[in-house]
């Protein structure tokens, strides 16, 4: 029933299996985790300026597409227009999803945090291409991401939308990643697992390994 590939309204398919969320790093770190069999990757900066961003997402984006996978743009749909991205991941608190997709296009991806159901459905009908949900587990790549929910929030989330992926973020290693597929989700999100790893190349097959399918 769970399946890690969706398709895009322009027909390209997308998997959300396992989709790394990086900031400004050493390339040579992103390029060894997507090798690794990373299906994602979205850039996520809060620190530098506009401009590095637009310098560094551009660079991010050529190595996303040599390994053919979408690179998204986390908050930053400006950014994304300008390095003419596959989309971008917004938070509760970011441009409005509905704005968002009227500059978009139909034809990118967005992406939507949520913690709970009614916040779920709503960026399902508004037309998110994804819910990213957690944190899942506790977290330090994320100071206020708040309490961890729990694989039953994931799963009670996870039901009350049924037509685009569920993607868990938080926490996420090879010894759990597997229990986010179970509980619903269709793909996990990773920071620290592969990039704080002396292997990322490793780190993600390990996980990618234990997401079962495909
Ligand atoms: N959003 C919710 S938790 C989180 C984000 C960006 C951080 C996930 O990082 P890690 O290291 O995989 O727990
Ligand atoms: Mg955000």
């Amino acid at each position: 029933k769970v399946r890690a590939l969706y398709t895009q309204s322009n027909s390209s398919c997308v998997d959300y299996s396992l989709y790394l969320v990086a900031g400004a790093v050493d390339t040579r770190m992103i390029e060894a985790a997507l090798r690794g069999g990373v299906t994602l990757l979205q850039y996520r900066d809060k620190q530098n300026t506009t401009r590095d961003m637009i310098r560094i997402g551009t660079e991010l984006f050529k190595i996303a597409r040599r390994f053919q996978i979408p690179f998204l743009l986390n908050d930053r749909v400006d950014v994304a227009l300008a390095v003419d991205a596959d989309g971008v991941h917004i938070g509760q608190d970011d441009m409005p999803l509905g704005i968002a997709r009227k500059l978009l296009g139909k034809d990118k991806i967005i992406g939507v945090s949520v913690g709970n159901e009614e916040e779920a459905r709503l960026a399902e009908q508004q037309g998110a291409s994804y819910i990213g949900v957690g944190p899942i587990f506790a977290t330090s790549s994320k100071p206020d991401a708040g309490n961890p929910i729990g694989l039953e929030a994931l799963k009670s989330i996870a039901s009350a939308v049924s037509t685009i992926p569920i993607v868990a973020i938080g926490g996420i290693n090879e010894h759990n990643a597997s229990q986010c597929i179970a509980n619903g989700a269709n793909g996990v999100a990773v920071i620290s697992a592969i990039l704080s790893s002396n292997d990322p190349e490793k780190a993600a097959r390990n996980i990618r390994q234990r997401i079962p399918f495909l």
